[in-house]
């Protein structure tokens, strides 16, 4: 059995329970706060969310998790079967991932939770995410799906990650940097 650690609120435990859904997999979830214990380290070596346990083992990264739910499950496929379209699905996650949310992941902090960021760094995000979101429009195809006319992997982190970033922006910048493209 499959156990997805994590918790409800991180849009990284959503996009792999999504894609768990969508593949009608069986597994429980199991509540993991990153707290940075000892237990949690010894799973997930920098104590990110989430992680899977599978008869014993644990397997962290959700890109990496999805993948092996790919490999392992390959019924109700979330990614094309020719290998350069699924490379182009994985190519559209990880620009989300990497150029978007991970810049906007900076800026959780004041947007949410009461901290604050440095003008300074603020600057630089927002220089960061323009450029990026126009860049991700250059990617997307909405047709209808935002990959083309299949529903996927990149379904499930796009439905997790721009509600996030464009609330972000909004909080921050008063604009949405995914909407002013
Ligand atoms: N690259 C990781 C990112 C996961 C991530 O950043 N998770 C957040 C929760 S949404 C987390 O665990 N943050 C706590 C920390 O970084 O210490 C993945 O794809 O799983």
């Amino acid at each position: 059995m499959i156990v997805l650690c994590g918790f409800a609120a991180s849009n990284y435990y959503n996009k792999v329970k999504l894609a768990l859904l969508e593949k009608a997999i069986p597994f429980e979830e199991k509540l993991q706060w990153p707290d940075r214990s000892a237990e949690l380290l010894a799973q997930s070596p920098l104590g990110k969310l989430p992680y899977f346990e599978i008869n014993g083992q644990a397997l962290c990264e959700s890109q990496v998790m999805v993948d092996y739910l790919e490999s392992a499950y390959p019924q109700t496929p979330l990614l094309p079967k020719d290998p350069l379209a699924a490379a182009k699905v994985r190519e559209l996650i990880q620009f989300i991932e990497l150029h978007l949310e991970l810049v906007a992941r900076d800026l959780y902090g004041e947007a949410f939770f009461g901290g604050k960021a440095s003008d300074e760094r603020k600057a630089l995000a927002h220089k960061q995410l323009k450029r990026s979101a126009k860049a991700l429009a250059q990617l997307v195809s909405f047709d209808p799906y935002i990959a083309g006319s299949e529903f996927g992997l990149a379904d499930c982190a796009a439905a997790v990650h721009l509600p996030i970033i464009s609330m972000t922006t909004k909080a921050i910048y008063g604009e949405d940097v995914l909407k002013s493209t």
